[in-house]
């Protein structure tokens, strides 16, 4: 079983060899220090409030410190040592604090004989520092409020930094011994040890000590370890990294625009997810979340038709397979519905069913392609006309922001409408022009639009537009177009029937249809003509 993250830290601190923390200002950087092996965290207030963008003056409040401390706690096994500056107040702030720090398993906390609010060590000169009994009676209480009796109180001398000598450290180290303290935190900002060197060489060890190298770094560790310190803190050096790093890479993207010379000098996004441990939240899913087939949307696609118009290349294929840019458009169909997460496509083929060979698609047959129209296609593939479906033909292109609006518009039956009427040039073409509630222009999204009427024999210069080809229904609109179907099947004329024969029963009966505009960003593929055009698209 593992050790208490309390006892985790006295143990190092009693331990006979030299023992490090590492600095970590958050819960990512605490977890790369645990994984980098090092025994223990320094929760530095320098790195937190770096991290936060404020001084390290105490401008973060001691509760936001605490919380980051949380998520540094959580995120890690190893013990963490707080640097708590001052205490945040008297003594009786301090005990609150520690009453906080054990209920987050913070290991130790470090108090320090400033005054609140408290500047950097590094910054300025004859730093004032604490009434020596008054600090002594934080110590006391912080030892008096814990509950573990592993939980640590470090007690910070700054008398060499406020630019006191051997004796005033060496008499507050004592009476902070005495009071109660774990261990001596003595600090120096000289670039030599010799400060820290002078007081070991005096210090009687009541109890351990404990230094932080930042600016006597290139003093060689095996001194510290014969001069009988017990415990190292590098005390800033992921903070400074991480600047390091952001700033190459921050300035190298916006000088370049790019991401391309970062990109293999940072670490993939399946690092960040290794870090957050994804993979445990996966496998809790799977053992928690109800097992249901993930509902994707489905699509039916009418392409029975041969394309009497494209002349012998059509021989061997329905039109729906002739291929546009290297892909079959069916294929090019089948991409736009993956891109949206739909997955489950019936395609109700007729001519040469058997050259659709997409994979992952169901072909349903038409056997009677050759004397019927779409909406006996449509007949064929009722039942799948059960939940939230989009019915688009099988022979258009467009871009796949037309199927997004269409699948984003609310309504129980919703179609793409083409407002640009200038492009109906080819006399022959059939057409399925609209008449709606309102005219594309500027502010058409600030009002639902209804159809109002859907027919070929429609003159264009009545027409506010031409329907694409796509329709969206929900399960309530499937409903109604199964009994639009119910009845139209009965019609001598059924065999003959179009989709915009259903639309127009649909409105009779009072259904409304929605209507979702774009202006042109698509084709229907009719003749070679378009055909040609379609290799632009
Ligand atoms: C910290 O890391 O916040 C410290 C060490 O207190 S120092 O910055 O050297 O004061
Ligand atoms: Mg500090």
């Amino acid at each position: 079983m593992m050790l208490k993250k309390t006892t985790q830290f006295k143990q190092l601190l009693q331990s006979n060899q030299l023992e490090f923390l590492l600095e970590a200002h958050d819960g990512l950087s605490a977890k790369i220090v645990e994984e980098s092996g090092h025994k223990g965290i320094w929760g530095s207030g320098l790195g937190i409030s770096a991290a936060l963008g404020v001084r390290d003056n105490n401008e973060a409040s001691w509760t936001q410190v605490l919380e980051v401390v949380e998520f540094m706690s959580d995120a890690t096994t190893i013990p963490l040592l707080l640097d708590a500056d001052t205490g945040y107040g008297n003594f009786n702030n301090v005990c609150r604090l520690v009453r906080k720090l054990e209920q987050r398993q913070v290991a130790a906390v470090c108090l320090e004989d400033k005054l609140f609010p408290k500047t950097n060590s590094f910054i300025g000169e004859q730093q004032p520092l604490a009434d020596m009994d008054e600090f002594c009676g934080k110590i006391k209480a912080a030892k008096d409020t814990q509950h573990d009796a592993d939980f640590c109180v470090v007690a910070r001398i700054e008398a060499f930094i406020a630019g006191r000598g051997l004796n005033e450290a060496l008499k507050r180290a004592y009476s902070y011994s005495q009071a109660g303290a774990d261990a001596i935190l003595v600090h120096s900002k000289w670039s030599n040890p010799d400060q820290i060197l002078e007081f070991m060489k005096a210090w009687q060890a009541p109890c351990p000590v404990v230094i932080v190298p930042t600016m006597y770094f290139a003093t060689p560790t095996s001194v510290f370890e014969e001069a009988n310190v017990s415990m190292v803190i590098w005390a800033n050096h992921l903070v400074r990294a991480s600047i390091a790093a952001m700033q190459r890479v921050a300035n190298t993207i916006c000088h370049e625009r790019s991401l391309m010379t970062v990109e293999d000098t940072i670490v993939p996004v399946r690092e960040i997810f290794r870090l957050q441990d994804a993979a445990t939240l996966k496998q809790a899913e799977a053992e928690y979340l109800p097992s249901r087939p993930a509902e994707c949307g489905r699509a039916i696609v009418l392409a029975a038709s041969k394309g009497a118009d494209l002349g012998s290349l059509t021989d061997e294929k329905p039109k729906a397979m002739l291929h546009v840019q290297g892909k079959p458009l069916l294929q090019r169909l089948a991409d736009h519905f993956h891109a949206v997460d739909i997955h489950d496509i019936i395609v109700v083929g007729g001519y040469k069913a058997e050259a659709i060979t997409l994979p992952d698609v169901t072909v349903v047959v038409n056997a009677e392609y050759a004397q019927t129209k779409e909406l006996y296609s449509l007949s064929m593939a009722l039942d799948y006309v059960d939940r939230d479906v989009v019915i688009s033909y099988g022979d258009i292109l467009f871009k796949n922001y037309i199927l997004l609006r269409l699948l984003n518009e609310p309504g129980d039956i919703v179609v793409n409408v083409d407002s640009n009427l200038s492009r109906i040039h080819v006399a022959h073409r059939f057409t399925d022009f609209v008449r709606c509630s309102r005219r594309y222009d500027a502010d058409y999204f600030e009002e639902p639009v209804q159809l109002l009427e859907m027919s070929p024999s429609l003159l264009p210069d009545r027409a506010d537009g031409e329907w694409i080809g796509l329709v969206k229904l929900s399960a309530e609109g499937g409903k109604h177009v199964h009994a639009g179907l119910e009845v139209l099947r009965s019609r001598k004329d059924f065999a003959a029937l179009r989709m915009n024969d259903l639309f127009e029963w649909l409105l009779q009966q009072g259904h409304e249809i929605r209507v979702v505009y774009s202006n042109g960003h698509w084709l229907d593929i009719d003749d070679l003509e378009i055909l040609s055009e379609a290799m632009k698209f």
